[in-house]
């Protein structure tokens, strides 16, 4: 597929998405949302893909929305009305990578700000720079956290830490989120790009099925009562003993040996 705004290769199992607008910091722009979007898809169903790394090209991960994008509006004195950007482009985004059936790992490289920061939320792991930085940037400019940030940040850092965040907008260093769990691991910068790819490897060589059931409980469980989760983990249970990777875990254990997962 031929992106502008996003680099997307596929090898060893692992797809690694790059944002590619680092003169804005990788501000998201229509093209940016939509590409990103279509990634995701394309990723679902390329059975070559088994885990993802959402990476960022020079010093920023992602400013949220490119706020330049909607001068001519503002100029003509018409604020625009936000919200079916979010309902048509962001929304999507967010859900396709909370229902994608792979696990995602945000490689943090600079400044999560905005939708950027909602962005690098909805990964499942985050391994950060120390050189990074996640900023509810929305009240700086007089709007509301959106792309999923109200949900995920909460469930993360606790609902104190999460209003501290978005009401004052200050950015909250690597160091921090390592301390609170909003990120898996800090590394030195030029440790990144390998880290973040060591975990995607690690991910894609487990069984994918059965990785991507626990994704699923793992979503059902941030907001249904106990007994739904119980019974999606029996639904998914009853689907994961009959994957070649549950055969072949028994079969390697009882072995003595390392299991070699396909992913089905
Ligand atoms: O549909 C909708 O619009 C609703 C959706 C809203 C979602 C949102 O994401 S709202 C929040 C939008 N984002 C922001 O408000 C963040 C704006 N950026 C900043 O506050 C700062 O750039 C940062 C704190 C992120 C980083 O600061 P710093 O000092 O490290 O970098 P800088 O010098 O400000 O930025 C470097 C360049 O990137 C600069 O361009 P220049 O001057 O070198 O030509 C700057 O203008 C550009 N840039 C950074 N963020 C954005 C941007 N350009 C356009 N849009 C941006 N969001």
């Amino acid at each position: 597929m031929d992106f502008s705004t996003i680099l997307l290769q596929i090898a060893d199992g692992v797809a690694i998405i790059t944002l590619n607008r680092p003169d804005v910091l990788n501000a998201f722009n229509g093209d940016m949302r939509r590409e990103l979007t279509s990634a995701f898809s394309a990723i679902e169903t390329d059975d070559a893909a088994r885990a993802v790394v959402l990476a960022a090209n020079g010093r920023g991960f992602c400013a949220g929305q490119d706020l330049r994008e909607r001068l001519g509006a503002y100029e003509g004195g018409q604020a625009p009305v936000l919200g079916e950007t979010l309902r048509q482009e962001y929304n999507p985004l967010i859900l396709a990578m909370r229902r994608l059936p792979k696990p995602i790992v945000g490689a943090i490289n600079g400044v999560a700000a905005g939708a950027g920061c909602s962005l690098a939320l909805a990964c499942d792991l985050r391994i950060a720079s120390d050189q990074a930085s996640f900023l509810q940037a929305f009240m700086r400019i007089g709007l509301v956290p959106d792309s999923g940030s109200s949900f995920f940040l909460p469930r993360l850092i606790g609902m104190a830490r999460a209003a501290e965040m978005m009401f004052l907008a200050e950015p909250m260093p690597a160091a921090r989120a390592l301390e609170l769990g909003l990120v898996n691991q800090v590394v030195p910068p030029d440790q990144l790009d390998s880290a973040a790819h060591a975990l995607a490897l690690k991910l894609a060589q487990l069984p994918t099925k059965a990785i991507a059931q626990a994704k699923r409980q793992l979503n059902l469980a941030l907001s249904s009562p106990l007994e739904a989760v119980l019974e999606e983990e029996a639904n998914g249970q009853a689907m994961a003993s009959q994957t070649h990777d549950h055969q072949e875990g028994v079969k390697a254990f009882l072995e003595k040996r390392p299991p070699t997962f396909l992913g089905r």
